[in-house]
């Protein structure tokens, strides 16, 4: 990759948008945003279109669309040096990556729930994601939009696993991470130490939604978790502060409250993470699990039967101090289960 800015195409009620623009901003990596949701004007669009778009050069030079922000992550790693948010200790960096998977495939469910349930949610989000759609537009026009917004999404909650038998769970547990969050917060400026780690940007990237936009979840956050609030608007835009190589959590001194959030993986995303994989493997299309002591259903999702293998990949990479090191951080947590052979 060269020095030119990189081109993305996203608008700001896009999670994983919000994600990758406070990363290239940390990282100080020049970019250009077309905020629109409707792909760059002249650019083929991604398939499956999914926002953010990145346009990257590919092999005969030309921009192609590229999407996935955790992998878009890691390439960016490798293409521009300095303010690296992946831990230098590969233990650590692990316990990031899991974080990661856990805001962008299961926070990404509480987002979505509350957005697409509650009749207030619902008509903010209608009224003003539908502004992010084409050019501007008189109030018939909108009206129509947000009625093609909603009329998309909501049958979606199905993928998200948002329905009656998990709404119940999916609110308790993002109440319980909000105050999972806000312990940690107390002590420490990020999840990874003094400086950002990919989780950090994850974390921001849904809560940009769930704390800063959405009324049911965002009052909820005031009331309960005012560091949270106040972290979400700073991550932001972190161009200017400095990080030092020390600023990683040392491999002795994981916070205690950086167990209690693996605690809150293993309790809410794991079981559906295990399920999942199983019911893909039998060919089967309901997940069928027990989050929290109470039943799940679901929607089978190959995806995240690829987010499995990642996390197991990255486990079988680790070498054996830091495998012993991250398996000792797992244990009890409940995601320990994740790497047990069956
Ligand atoms: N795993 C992807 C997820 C991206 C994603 O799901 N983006 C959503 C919006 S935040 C999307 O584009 N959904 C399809 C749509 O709205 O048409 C990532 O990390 O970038």
């Amino acid at each position: 990759m060269d020095a030119k800015p990189l081109l993305l195409c996203g608008v700001p009620g896009s999670p994983y948008t919000r994600k990758m623009v406070a990363l290239l901003r940390y990282r100080r990596i020049a970019y250009r945003l077309v905020p629109s949701a409707a792909g760059a004007p002249g650019l083929p669009v991604a398939r499956p279109h999914l926002l953010p778009t990145f346009y990257l050069p590919g092999p005969a030079g030309d921009l192609q669309p590229v999407t996935d922000s955790t992998p878009l992550i890691r390439r960016f790693e490798a293409a521009y040096p300095g303010r690296s948010v992946v831990p230098s200790d590969p233990a650590l960096a692990f316990i990031d990556a899991l974080l990661e998977d856990f805001a962008d495939e299961w926070l990404t469910k509480a987002m979505f729930h509350y957005r697409w349930h509650f009749a207030e949610d619902i008509d903010k989000a209608e009224r003003i994601l539908g502004c992010w759609f084409g050019e501007p537009q008189d109030d018939a026009a909108l009206a129509k939009v947000a009625k093609l917004v909603s009329g998309r999404q909501i049958p979606r909650l199905r993928y998200v696993g948002s329905n009656p038998t998990t709404g119940p769970i999916i609110e308790a547990g993002y109440l319980r991470v909000l105050a999972a969050l806000e312990e940690h917060l107390r002590q420490h400026r990020f999840l990874m130490g003094s400086r950002p780690g990919s989780s950090d940007f994850a974390v921001y990237g849904q809560l940009t939604q769930l704390v800063q936009f959405d009324p049911t979840p965002m009052a909820l956050a005031v009331k309960h978790a005012p560091r949270v609030c106040a972290w979400v608007a700073l991550l932001e835009d972190l161009s200017g502060i400095e990080v030092s190589d020390d600023g990683w959590f040392a491999a002795d001194a994981w916070p205690s409250t950086l167990r209690t959030l693996l605690g809150e993986i293993g309790r809410l995303y794991v079981p559906v993470l295990l399920a999942n994989a199983q019911a893909l493997h039998a060919g089967q299309p309901q997940v069928q699990a027990v989050v929290d002591g109470q039943p799940w259903v679901q929607q089978a999702f190959p995806y995240q039967g690829k987010c499995l293998a990642w996390l197991w990949r990255d486990h079988q990479a680790l070498g054996a101090g830091a495998r012993a090191q991250v398996d000792r951080a797992l244990a009890g947590t409940g995601c320990e289960t994740l790497f047990v052979t069956p």
